[in-house]
């Protein structure tokens, strides 16, 4: 037994925690400003939050690069696709400033341009609002959509964006009747999609992953029951309320190289991982225990199957955080900023990241709720990347 504990704590000292020392003399001296500046900050803005986060608390980690201004008719980007050509596909829900109209953008290296301008708008909402999106093995394109902020009344949305020689057809609803739909992920013939609202009569801090078979969607609009353990729910989760206020539960979504999902929890950073019997359904959820740093929100989150290292977005404190899959789930802060309007490609409310190549791209959300880093929605309007070694 002591020589299991030995090994055991040996191993936690070999893994270490990040304890972020400047690396270069910029670094260092970008590091005494933040210091400095967020001393004199404190003094003036800690009474405001002190259930949150207090001013000076979030360093400078990392230093992601811009890759796109975008106007304020493209205000809040958020989900990222690859498709099957190697161009990105980018959604922009606009929802810090809803006077502008939703759409998709299309990301080819470092240029971009509308991809598709014209999307469905929800008939009782009159608004369209495309979150995370995916490539399907049908070679269309799916989206999620939130319309949460625009109706409490389950009328959101999964979409279908029919492909044709690469260009965007006609877009029709796949499934509706979700509160809150945000992540998609295919694997195989099957689209599994995270609500983040998915609340039951005796539940109203539900959230959930639903999953749907590509053949079933072929046959037409999936109508959900909402308020209901709908046959479609593959697993559900609830959340526990901080002071942030948010009740939002799963959110990111993707899978490892072990077919094991993983999703985690806007409102309150639980990380879930959820296995599959061979026939798909459900043989077991728990919540990951973390180690060397607790993450109090996840955002949209993508896994490296070649490693299954996870990357997340840490919408509340403003970082780009990885989490070791096969080392004790460690926590690492790849990138963080302090309060930023995202200028320079700063982090600005990270929503999304997807990895291509060694290249990760971020979605700069910069839509906040209280108790953020973030405290404002701001031009500029900003995609950054950081590119791993
Ligand atoms: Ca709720
Ligand atoms: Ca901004
Ligand atoms: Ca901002």
């Amino acid at each position: 037994m002591r020589k299991l504990f030995s090994l055991l704590f040996g191993g936690a000292l070999l893994a270490g925690c990040q304890s972020n020392p400047p690396k270069t003399q910029d670094e260092a001296v970008s590091k005494e400003a933040v210091v400095q500046t967020d001393a004199s900050a404190q003094k003036a803005a800690a009474p405001a939050d002190t259930m949150g986060l207090p001013a000076g608390s979030i360093p400078t980690i990392g230093s992601p690069k811009l890759l796109f201004t975008l106007d304020d008719a493209h205000n809040t980007p958020d989900g990222l696709a690859l498709a099957p050509n190697g161009h990105l596909i980018l959604s922009v829900p606009n929802l810090a400033d809803t006077s502008h109209p939703a759409s998709l953008m299309e990301i080819d290296g470092t240029t971009i341009k509308p991809f598709a301008t014209n999307l469905p708008v929800e008939p009782t909402t009159k608004k369209a609002a495309p979150m995370d999106l995916a490539f399907g093995p049908d070679g269309n394109l799916y989206y999620a959509e939130n319309q949460y902020e625009n109706s409490k009344d389950f009328k959101s949305r999964l979409m279908k964006v029919t492909m044709k020689n690469g260009k965007p057809g006609a877009i029709t609803t796949a499934v509706d009747n979700f509160a809150l739909a945000n992540a998609v992920v295919w694997k195989g013939n099957t689209i599994y999609v995270t609500d983040s609202q998915w609340d039951l009569p005796d539940n109203d801090k539900g959230s959930a992953i639903l999953k749907f078979s590509l053949a079933e969607l072929n046959k037409g609009t999936v109508h959900l029951k909402p308020k209901t353990k709908d046959p479609h729910v593959l697993a559900m989760f609830s959340t526990t309320v901080n002071e942030t206020g948010v009740d939002n539960g799963a959110d990111g979504l993707d899978y490892d190289s072990k077919g094991n999902f993983y999703t985690g929890s806007f409102g309150d950073g639980k990380l879930y991982k959820v296995s599959l019997n061979p026939d798909g359904s459900l043989a077991k959820q728990e919540t990951l225990t973390l180690s060397c740093k607790q993450i109090p929100c996840v955002d949209g989150l993508i896994i490296d199957r070649a490693t299954d290292l996870m990357y997340l977005c840490n919408s509340r404190e403003n970082s780009i955080e990885t989490v070791d899959l096969r080392n004790g789930n460690k926590v690492t802060t790849l990138a963080q900023n302090p309060d930023t309007d995202g200028s320079g490609g700063k982090l600005d409310q990270p929503a999304e990241v997807l990895l291509k190549g060694k290249r990760l791209y971020i979605s700069n959300f910069d839509h906040p709720v209280k108790h953020f880093a973030n405290t404002k929605s701001d031009a500029p309007h900003t995609m950054s990347v950081i590119d791993l070694n």
